[in-house]
């Protein structure tokens, strides 16, 4: 009996204690891991469409996907279908953005599945009012891709856009070419689909707002104005660089980009004056959406800076004509579909030109255009 009694005692103590340090976390600001405690306790006690109701409300503050649980395959894009409204309902505003370790393609594909090969999306019941491209040059920057891919994806549904990624991937171990990778972006991108705009998206930059729209406007848009490198505000006036959007018709009248920067450094300066050169402007959207968080890293291999940039820059008045879409020379590697992107692997040459790519184990591969690879343009 008194065996008992004191096992009671011991027990309530022990629940006192727990009551007493919960009550004091609680205190001290730890709501999320007291409110995580409890819930491993509670019953599971919702049915699955209660639980998914749950979920968008719990984790509707700035989680990206949040907006889109209710979008459902089953819709089919018949002929009648109407616009889109003029503004998405799903847009959210401010979302949150972390890094978590762990994250895989896989898991990105499984939180999307409406996407489809080649990186494609259709607003499942309305007809998307603006069809966008994302251009993304890449080179090694695998880890940063999948975290662009999960939250470009959801962001982009959320505008009920219409649109596909391409990743423009520099075969080789040549000096990096940022511009002129966008250019073979551009030409790749228009010969599938008639776009009525381009984003030449960093692949390190992930946007933090919904209302930044990736649509185009009347003038070209640089739409990484607040990026948190930049303590969230434009580093300078003329800066061009980051994320910008073009349609068909800008791109072309300024003759796309330059096909000359090899390195880091001076070719969006050079995008930014060819804009007013070719008689236009640069628009922005607000410091409060255009806001972009960097994955940070250090300075990439084989992407050294450009000491050329500043003799080039101080030309671009009279190069503008002769070096862009006019002039761009380069070979298709390979074309891959995959899931969430259109992998596009191109040999853009050296500043010498577009001669074979020196021997590498893939050489064999990288040297014959692949089977569904464009001739020499
Ligand atoms: C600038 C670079 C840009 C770069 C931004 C932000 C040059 C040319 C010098 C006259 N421009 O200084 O290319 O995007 O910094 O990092 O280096």
């Amino acid at each position: 009996m008194v065996g008992l009694q004191s096992r009671w005692r011991y027990l309530l103590m022990f629940l006192g204690i727990q009551l007493v340090v919960m009550a004091l976390l609680s205190r001290e600001g730890y709501h999320k891991r007291v409110t995580y405690f409890i819930r491993i306790f509670r019953k599971p006690d919702l049915t699955s469409s209660e639980h998914h109701n749950r979920t968008a409300v719990t984790v509707a503050a700035g989680d990206v996907y949040a907006n889109l649980f209710n979008l459902s395959k089953s819709h089919s894009h018949g002929d009648n279908m109407p616009y889109c409204p003029e503004t998405s309902p799903l847009i959210g505003g401010p979302i949150h953005v972390s890094f978590p370790s762990g994250l895989t393609l896989a898991e990105v594909q499984r939180k999307n599945p409406l996407v489809i090969r080649g990186g494609r999306y259709r607003p499942p019941n309305c007809e998307a009012r603006h069809k966008t491209a994302i251009i993304i040059p890449h080179r090694n920057r695998e880890h940063h891709l999948k975290f662009l891919l999960y939250y470009l994806h959801p962001f982009l549904q959320r505008q009920q856009l219409s649109y596909g990624i391409y990743v423009i991937h520099q075969a080789g171990n040549y000096t990096f070419n940022r511009a002129k990778l966008m250019n073979v972006g551009f030409r790749e991108a228009m010969r599938e689909e008639d776009w009525d705009c381009l984003f030449f998206h960093d692949v390190d930059l992930i946007p933090e707002d919904d209302r930044n729209l990736y649509t185009c406007d009347a003038n070209p848009k640089h739409a990484a104005i607040a990026m948190d490198k930049f303590g969230y505000k434009l580093p300078y006036k003329m800066y061009f660089g980051g994320v910008s959007a073009l349609s068909p018709l800008h791109y072309l009248k300024m003759n796309g980009f330059p096909n000359n920067y090899w390195g880091w450094g001076g070719e969006d300066d050079d995008i930014g004056i060819r804009v007013s050169l070719a008689g236009m402007y640069i628009t922005r959207p607000s410091l409060k959406t255009g806001r972009y968080k960097m994955i940070k890293h250090k300075l990439d291999k084989g992407n050294d800076e450009n000491p050329k940039r500043f003799n080039m820059l101080a030309k671009t008045r009279q190069t503008w004509k002769q070096d862009g879409m006019n002039t761009l020379e380069y070979e298709v590697v390979s074309r891959d579909y995959l899931p969430l992107y259109a992998n596009i692997t191109v040999n853009i040459g050296t500043e010498t030109g577009l001669h074979p790519l020196p021997q590498s184990p893939h050489a064999k591969d990288e040297q014959k255009p692949a089977a569904n690879a464009s001739a020499r343009r």
